[in-house]
């Protein structure tokens, strides 16, 4: 077990975010939750791609596994197969976890891999330079789109449910209590497990769009947030989806066992 200061790499500080970006808020709502959990650093692995979020895991004193961009989803699921006594978490920005990584998302919601996929939607291209992302709302500005982003946005949390992941789920850096309590669930839930924190990059898409500043970009959470429930609109906050379905490890051991009795009535043996 640690605090959730001990969560914190502070021989890895000063870290490199921008002052005013969304990233922070998530890593400390993070390390409460897994202190709150009683979890062990032993007990919890990290997985990243490339990205300003993707350097969460430098900043954690848990286990972890920097990998290539958009590839933190296979990792952790290779990590979760190999031990599924550990908690994995897959820690993702939207160029790594929703464009490149796109294609590991559905399947990693598809098969039901039991893990948690925190995918920090700040709606560009961060490290590299404010470039468009599949999330990227069409119409705004980014360096790649100067006239306005002539592609249509995913909307993260329908794709990754219609992918059949039992839950799903997303918060503001604005609604932090919000985003605990949905991270936490996120973690005790068995399956594949999503949450999307939409959060500011006030360095390239505040500024390009005219959210100039950090507390511009958190009034515009603030402003731009529906709850579920109560109202209509592009950023829908809460608990989108949570069902209980057998989990990918549940139904392999399933069809093994089941294998064997076959392999037993075939041959004999
Ligand atoms: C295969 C590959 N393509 C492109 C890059 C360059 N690259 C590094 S980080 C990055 C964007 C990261 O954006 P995002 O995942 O949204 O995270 P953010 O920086 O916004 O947190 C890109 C394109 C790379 N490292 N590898
Ligand atoms: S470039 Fe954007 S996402 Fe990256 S650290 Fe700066 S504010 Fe955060």
């Amino acid at each position: 077990m640690a605090t959730a200061r001990e969560y914190l790499a502070d021989w890895m500080m000063p870290h490199m975010w921008c002052s005013g970006c969304g990233n922070g808020i998530v890593l400390g709502a993070l390390c409460r939750v897994l202190a709150e959990l009683g979890l062990g650093r032993n007990e919890v692995v990290i997985t990243t791609g490339i990205g300003c979020w993707g350097k969460a895991d430098d900043y954690m004193s848990t286990s972890a596994f920097h990998g290539t961009h958009g590839r933190a989803l296979p990792a952790a699921t290779g990590i979760k197969c190999g031990n599924p006594n550990l908690t994995v978490l897959a820690l993702m920005g939207d160029g790594d976890g929703a464009t490149i990584g796109g294609n590991h998302l559905i399947h990693s919601a598809r098969r039901n891999i039991d893990l948690t996929a925190i995918v920090v939607n700040n709606y560009n291209y961060g490290m590299t330079g404010g470039q468009y992302s599949g999330t990227t709302p069409a119409g705004k500005r980014t360096t790649t789109s100067p006239a306005g982003n002539p592609e249509r946005e995913f909307d993260l949390c329908r794709v990754v449910a219609a992918a059949g992941a039992p839950y799903v789920a997303r918060a503001t850096v604005y609604h932090v209590t919000l985003m605990e309590r949905l991270i936490k669930e996120a973690i005790q839930k068995k399956g594949f497990a999503f949450v999307e924190v939409a959060s500011g990059c006030p360095t390239h898409y505040g500024r390009l769009n005219k959210i100039v500043g950090p507390v511009k970009m958190m009034e515009w959470f603030r402003d731009s947030a529906v709850r579920l429930g109560q109202g209509e609109g592009p950023l829908v906050i809460g608990k989108l989806v949570d069902e209980d379905v057998p989990d990918f490890l549940e139904r392999y051991e399933a069809l093994r066992a089941n294998t064997a009795v076959d392999t037993e009535r075939d041959t004999g043996r």
